[in-house]
């Protein structure tokens, strides 16, 4: 059944916001087939995910969704069926009134951040009752059956293996970035928020045993990158070496892309959410830079997610890795609890794998939202 959904996005900062909605757009779209408005306030953060994106237009078509300017001013518009308010966004005054008016209320979901927090599932769905009549559900991503899942194309570690098992097909597109590494190289690839502790991981990759291939897309951690290589500028596709550590920055790729990326890889460092998540996807040892929250309420989930991750590792991988997550999101000292990680490496990477299948088995978010929307009318 084809019902109409305007998901509304306001771009805090960063790629997140706008990553996890039009990921989500494109999959009710795609895989749904709904008809899909994604209003968001500042295109300039969508046209890095989809360089075909007019960053001018009011209104535009892409990939089967209708990608509108999310004005200061807003228009007279019709109410969609369902309507997603990502992250708390507010919709706007105007929007609101025309939703009192709606003859058939419209299904109105605050799509909330994803955490591993206990909380989630028993806050998962739950309705809030406003003073003017309208009702808002509350829907939370989460990592076990009480909460809304995951976002996940249905075919998406299909297309994964099917990319592993063509190593022309992960040479290709790493020639594509002007990337070649050599045979034995742990690749790894670098998404992270600023951060001190940099300068000891590259330390220890630069004195390991075997050598290490960084990729590092243009982004904020560059500064700290640069600072280390002892250089001003690190022009994108450029290689610098110290010791068994080679350094390669990278463009931002369309979002497609950043999955290919993430699976050409051996370890991925990851950050916010999306990428947290696709990097899981990825079935690959992964290193997550938590958004930062007032009152280090991000340290909370940080270790409720550990938790979590923990089941079925051994206490020495379960240590190594801990600890550095911790220290990384601690901008400390990463040395030791890296070196830590290799020497538990193969058990690691299995976790990896079997956590990507455990989490594949629960229904994918978008597919969540269509069966609540069912069974609301
Ligand atoms: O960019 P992020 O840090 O975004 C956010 C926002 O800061 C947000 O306000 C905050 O609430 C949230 O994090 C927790 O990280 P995230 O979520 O991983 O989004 C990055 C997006 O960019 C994701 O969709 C992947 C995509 N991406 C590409 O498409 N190409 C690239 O080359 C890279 C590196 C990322």
């Amino acid at each position: 059944m084809k019902a109409s959904w305007d998901i509304f996005c306001s771009v805090v900062d960063n790629y997140g916001d706008i990553g996890v909605t039009w990921r989500l757009a494109r999959q009710l779209v795609a895989e749904h087939q709904q008809g899909v408005r994604l209003w968001v306030d500042d295109l300039r953060a969508f046209v890095p995910l989809c360089p075909e994106a007019d960053v001018g237009a009011a209104q535009q078509w892409q990939q089967g969704v209708e990608v509108c300017q999310w004005p200061a001013q807003w228009p007279a518009t019709e109410v969609a069926d369902v309507v997603v308010e990502a992250f708390a966004c507010k919709l706007p005054e105007g929007y609101l009134q025309a939703m009192k008016a709606r003859e058939k209320p419209a299904l109105w979901i605050n799509l909330e951040y994803l955490s591993a927090e206990d909380w989630v599932s028993g806050c998962h769905g739950l309705p809030s009752m406003r003073p003017d009549g309208l009702k808002r559900m509350f829907f939370f991503p989460g990592f076990d059956a009480g909460t809304g899942g995951l976002l996940r194309e249905a075919d998406l570690l299909q297309r994964r293996h099917a990319f592993e098992q063509d190593p022309q097909a992960k040479q290709v597109f790493l020639q594509g970035l002007g990337v070649c590494p050599a045979h034995n190289a742990r690749l790894i690839s670098l998404f992270a928020y600023e951060n001190t502790g940099l300068a000891s991981w590259l330390d220890a990759m630069a004195a390991g045993a075997g050598p290490t291939h960084l990729l590092v897309p243009q982004g904020r951690i560059m500064g700290d990158l640069l600072q280390w290589l002892g250089i001003e500028q690190l022009p994108l596709g450029a290689v610098e070496q110290r010791g068994a550590l080679t350094v390669q920055a990278l463009p931002f790729v369309r979002q497609e892309d950043y999955d290919h990326l993430l699976w050409s890889c051996d370890f991925n460092a990851v950050r916010g959410e999306d990428s947290f998540v696709r990097a899981q996807w990825a079935g690959r040892p992964l290193l997550w830079h938590i958004y930062e929250q007032e009152e280090d309420a991000h340290w909370v989930k940080l270790n409720a997610f550990l938790d979590l991750y923990f089941k079925g590792l051994s206490p020495q991988a379960a240590r190594a890795v801990t600890g550095l997550w911790h220290a990384w999101n601690a901008g400390a000292e990463m040395g030791e609890s890296w070196n830590g990680v290799l020497q538990c490496w193969p058990e690691i990477a299995a976790h990896a794998e079997q956590w990507c299948l455990e989490q594949s088995l629960q229904a994918d978010l978008a597919q969540a939202l269509v069966l609540f929307y069912r069974n609301w009318i």
